[in-house]
């Protein structure tokens, strides 16, 4: 089943969670173009959650899905607001969603969590989660070890259940591969960041547009939480920091808050602008609908969505 039967949208494309970026005006958004627009909780209270959920659902009468990250401080309680306010998708990022699953899907909700290996597959299959996004290193913000090369075959030969790739996409031909490598869907995150309805700050959006693959890399790998970011002079010292005795601890509390820096102050020198590899490849201002419409549109996509597994024409 492509992934826009299971979420009751027009085209099988997910935008990312994206902290501090993805809120309510960016989801309804992409929502409004026949994509599932995503707003992301990151580490932002219960009560911010609430009101972005219920500004989206003003816009928009489509499906939105709320992106959980669970490792915020108060994900409990935001577990819950998404539960309560019952959105269409939760999709969950940096852990092991387990504990929370029955709970939304008791909501009906859809629940479909990141997963960066093959063993969390594994762990998840019983719970009676939805689908699955493999997102692979070449992703912003947190990653994991595997490419999207090798992570959306090995997943989606493994299960019955949809697979969402993330990580690389941002064009029809990379989703088009993504479509030839299994996929049931995908999931665009850095090309979102340019979208018109995207409230980043202009900074923030002026380094996603200019940036050279020689600019983008990985932080923090010392920490367990690698994350990949484009070079700014706070990437230069945390990438100092890996090498001192208490590493750790130094790079968390400098880290601290610096994605918020960036996305809403547009903080050149604190900011941590966190984003995918293609942002080499991501360089045009366009509505979220001719974003969409550009993907689904080009010949390439409409082969590949004939070609696999029980194809469709769009
Ligand atoms: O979560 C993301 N991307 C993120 S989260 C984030 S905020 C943050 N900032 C600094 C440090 C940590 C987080 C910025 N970008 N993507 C989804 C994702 N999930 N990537 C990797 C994973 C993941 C990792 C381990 C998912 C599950 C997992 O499971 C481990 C386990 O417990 O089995």
């Amino acid at each position: 089943m492509f992934i826009n039967e299971l979420l009751n949208i027009k085209y099988p494309i997910l935008q990312g969670g994206m902290a501090w970026i993805s809120d309510a005006h960016l989801a309804a958004a992409v929502s409004n173009a026949g994509g599932l627009g995503v707003i992301a909780a990151g580490n932002a209270p219960p009560g911010w959650l609430e009101e972005q959920i219920r500004t989206c659902k003003k816009i928009t009468d489509k499906p939105f899905g709320v992106n959980i990250m669970l490792l915020s401080p108060y994900l409990p309680e935001v577990a819950e607001v998404a539960a309560r306010e019952k959105v269409s998708v939760v999709i969950t990022g940096a852990g092991n969603p387990g504990k929370y699953v029955a709970g939304w899907k008791a909501a009906g909700i859809k629940v479909i969590p990141v997963v960066p290996s093959l063993i969390l597959v594994k762990r998840l299959e019983r719970l009676g989660v939805d689908a699955y996004i493999a997102e692979g290193g070449e992703s912003g913000g947190h990653i994991g070890e595997m490419t999207t090369m090798v992570l959306v075959p090995e997943i989606a030969e493994y299960t019955k259940l949809p697979v969402i790739a993330a990580g690389g996409i941002c064009d029809a031909k990379t989703a088009a591969a993504a479509f030839c490598l299994g996929a049931s869907g995908v999931q665009v995150g850095t090309r979102f960041i340019l979208a018109k309805e995207c409230t980043a700050h202009e900074n923030y959006k002026q380094k996603v547009q200019g940036a050279k693959d020689t600019d983008i890399k990985v932080t923090g790998r010392v920490t367990g939480h690698p994350v990949r970011v484009l070079r700014s002079p706070l990437m230069r010292r945390l990438a100092r920091l890996e090498y001192a005795s208490d590493a750790v601890s130094r790079i968390e509390r400098e880290a601290a808050g610096s994605l918020m820096k960036a996305a809403v102050h547009g903080d050149r020198e604190n900011g941590s602008f966190m984003s995918g590899q293609c942002a080499c490849r991501v360089n045009k201002y366009q509505t979220a609908e001719e974003i969409i419409k550009e993907i689904f549109d080009a010949e390439i996509m409409k082969n590949s969505l004939m070609n696999v597994k029980g194809g469709f024409e769009i």
